[in-house]
């Protein structure tokens, strides 16, 4: 019996041949590549923890191009790997073998903005900073946002079902995405696109796609619901001494700050350490266990400052906070963000990363990091912690100086385990991909977990679709 983590075995698909080449020359002229210097970033993930031997990039523009890529891999058997920003984090946005990348990144026309209704409607392969840009200019936003926004796509945000730092405020995708439009395995274009907000004609099949990371449908376009543009932002950056203040700051805030708190973040001192260390960022306050961001959006500047004023004089007052600093500007409110925003970057730089994405309780969200930290005593290089805490998700990183087997064995089932135990989710947002699928039963039945696989099997009967991903090896 192998391993949860070995390799899986390459399936038994089709090798791409000249013949399937010249089929995509044809189809895509000057954007079917094969020049590996190009081919290779595509390879790799964002942090460079996987590689895969792929030998063929598809760049289509059009849903009729993608079907037609589809409907020809499924009669050839050949597999396919979708791709939007390749800033996924498990590893299923690259190859594992030689699966042919099918990049959305030409794909990336917004098709319709009604700005009565806010419902953006665009193709997959936009660039999620880049559609918040053009939607503030139209005095809205995007329901959602995350550090990758640079390069992440909208279509990979909605594959992934990423979360991100809005949630607290506007809920996941599921909530926001009104419409998809999706290609299926053998090139059928299923067309979900609606702009409504309310649809009860039948099953939702669009939620089936959100959050299938490109194993069930490669999805081509995307209508989804955009908040008016807050007219007054503030950010607040608070430390405070233990993890239980930061949990009563938490409460306090939700019923001062009401319907204009749109975040509630954390870090512990340890991402201080890495963000100071590695990218020279500067704490902006005295030094504190915990730190908390807090972000307000709202329509009026002087009934938000007076809210926010009033919840801090009494955070202070109560002594749950030791420290803080406001910014209504846009530069600052920028850089307080980036303390939180850039922790994963940060990351990179402190050696060989462990990543674990988890949903539990939030009052337990941080016994996991201190347990972890007793548990592997001093064999880590640093155990740090972060999140979501108005969602309940903890980012907890575990760095060494290089790849360590022991170490992984005493990370791992510990960690798995302890989130069980607590009824949590082993993967809160960032999806199962290569990485994390053999855990699902951590998270789910095994009666969803063959629910799942006889979905798949419907909607992909060979296979094509981002193989060794999500599913775990025996629902393959
Ligand atoms: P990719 O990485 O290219 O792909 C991700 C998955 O979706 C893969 O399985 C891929 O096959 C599939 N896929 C991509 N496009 C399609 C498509 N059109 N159709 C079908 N399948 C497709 N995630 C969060 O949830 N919250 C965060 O706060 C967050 N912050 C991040 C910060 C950084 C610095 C980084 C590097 C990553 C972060 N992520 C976060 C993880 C990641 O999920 C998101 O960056 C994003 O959702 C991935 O989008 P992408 O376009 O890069 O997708
Ligand atoms: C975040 O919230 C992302 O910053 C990335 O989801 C988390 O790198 C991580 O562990
Ligand atoms: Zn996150």
């Amino acid at each position: 019996k192998s391993s949860p983590d070995a390799a899986p075995q390459r399936l038994p698909f089709s090798t791409v041949t000249s013949e399937d080449l010249d089929f995509f020359r044809k189809l895509l002229p000057g954007r079917a590549i094969t020049d590996q210097d190009v081919v290779e970033s595509s390879n790799v993930d964002w942090l460079k923890s996987v590689r895969g031997s792929s030998e063929v990039l598809l760049r289509p523009q059009t849903t009729d191009e993608v079907s037609q890529i589809l409907r020809y891999c499924n009669g050839r058997n050949l597999a396919v790997n979708p791709q939007g920003g390749n800033t996924g984090l498990v590893g299923g946005s690259v190859p594992v073998y030689d699966e042919i990348i099918l990049s959305t990144s030409l794909m990336n026309n917004i098709m319709n903005f009604d700005n009565i209704s806010g419902i953006l409607t665009c193709q997959a392969g936009c660039v999620l900073e880049n559609l918040s840009l053009y939607l503030e200019d139209r005095d809205y936003i995007m329901p959602l946002d995350l550090g990758a926004k640079g390069s992440c796509q909208i279509g990979g945000n909605v594959a992934t079902n990423a979360g991100g730092l809005r949630l607290l405020r506007y809920g996941s995708l599921h909530g926001t995405v009104l419409g998809l439009e999706v290609v299926l395995a053998d090139g059928r274009v299923l067309d979900c696109l609606a702009t409504l907000r309310k649809d009860n004609t039948g099953y939702d099949l669009k939620q089936l796609f959100i959050g299938s990371e490109g194993t069930l449908g490669v999805i081509t376009a995307v209508s989804i619901l955009c908040p008016r543009k807050p007219k007054s932002v503030n950010v607040v950056f608070l430390g405070c001494e233990t993890f239980e203040q930061l949990l009563k700051t938490f409460q306090l805030c939700r019923g001062m700050l009401g319907e204009i708190l749109s975040a509630y973040e954390f870090l512990d001192s340890e991402c201080m350490k890495l963000l100071n260390t590695h990218l020279k960022l500067p704490n902006p306050i005295s030094e504190c266990p915990f730190y908390i961001v807090i972000e307000t959006s709202g329509s009026d500047s002087s009934h938000d400052s007076q809210k926010l004023h009033n919840f801090l004089e009494e955070a202070m007052t109560a002594t749950l906070v030791t420290d803080g600093t406001v910014a209504t500007e846009d530069s600052k409110i920028k850089a307080l963000w980036s303390m939180r925003e850039r922790i994963t970057e940060a990351l990179t730089h402190d050696g060989f990363v462990y990543k674990y994405d988890i949903s539990l309780p939030v009052e337990r969200i941080y016994q996991l990091v201190t347990d972890m930290r007793e548990h592997l005593r001093g064999r880590a290089k640093r155990v740090v912690g972060y999140g979501h805490v108005g969602d309940g998700n903890l980012h907890l990183n575990i760095t060494s100086p290089a790849k360590d087997p022991a170490l992984l064995a005493a990370i791992e089932p510990f960690v798995y385990e302890w989130t069980s135990r607590f009824q949590g989710s082993i993967s809160a947002e960032h999806g199962l991909g290569l990485k994390k699928r053999n855990y699902i039963y951590y998270s789910k039945p095994s009666q969803a977990v063959a629910l799942m696989g006889g979905l798949k099997a419907m909607l992909d009967p060979n296979g094509i679709l981002n193989p060794y991903k999500t599913l775990p090896d025996n629902a393959q």
